[in-house]
């Protein structure tokens, strides 16, 4: 498959399960799924065509497996990310020692003020590397890598939870909790 396309569906796919599926008048249900033939046609009716085997690649070869399909492949949602309200039913484990955020210096003094906040997504995402961490902080510029003390946090009774792409999320991170100088 070309990667350019894969890449452009899955953008698209960001935007319309994650964020906004009112823009080609879609619905989701509240555990975040959409109906594969619906999502399809309704794609299709704003200009981006798909079929069901391409969707099926996007979902499979998808970098950072951000989609999932139900058992028989009838609905879609994606697996973390979300801005919009739904209810993934995570569940929830107990983190390495350490976590780690990647984001840049000029939010810096905000989140030494008021912790890691999940700003317009549904959670804080956490990676258990740096090298992902490195990767997310860049999207912005020079990235700056934030160490959690997520074993510390759980101890004091903060719930982790695991995306299906394993992305580790979380409410917020208190200031107390993030070692600024990695
Ligand atoms: C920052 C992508 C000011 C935070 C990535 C981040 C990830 C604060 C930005 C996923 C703050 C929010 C999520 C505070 C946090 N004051 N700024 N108190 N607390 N911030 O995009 O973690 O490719 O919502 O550091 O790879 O950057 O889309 O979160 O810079 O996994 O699948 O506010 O999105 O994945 O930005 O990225 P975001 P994120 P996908």
């Amino acid at each position: 498959m070309n990667e350019k396309i894969a890449k452009s569906v899955s953008k698209f796919l960001s935007l319309v399960l994650r964020h906004s599926p009112e823009t080609i008048g879609l619905k989701l249900d509240k555990n975040g799924w959409a109906d594969v033939d619906e999502l399809i046609e309704k794609c299709h009716q704003f200009g981006k065509e798909f079929d069901f085997e391409l969707l099926e690649e996007v979902v499979e070869t998808n970098d950072k497996k951000r989609f999932t399909f139900n058992e028989d492949l009838t609905k879609i949602r994606a697996n973390q990310g979300h801005s919009i309200d739904v209810e993934l039913n995570l569940k929830e484990y107990e983190p390495n020692d350490f976590l780690y955020h990647g984001t840049v210096e000029k939010f810096i003094d905000l989140i030494k003020e008021k912790g890691l906040q999940k700003m317009s997504r549904q959670y804080v995402h956490l990676s258990k590397d740096k090298e992902t961490a490195v990767k997310v902080g860049s999207r912005r510029g020079k990235p700056i890598i934030l160490k959690v003390e997520a074993k510390k946090m759980f101890e004091n009774g903060f719930k982790f939870y695991l995306s299906e792409n394993n992305v580790w999320l979380i409410d917020e991170v208190p200031a107390e909790y993030i070692d600024f100088e990695v």
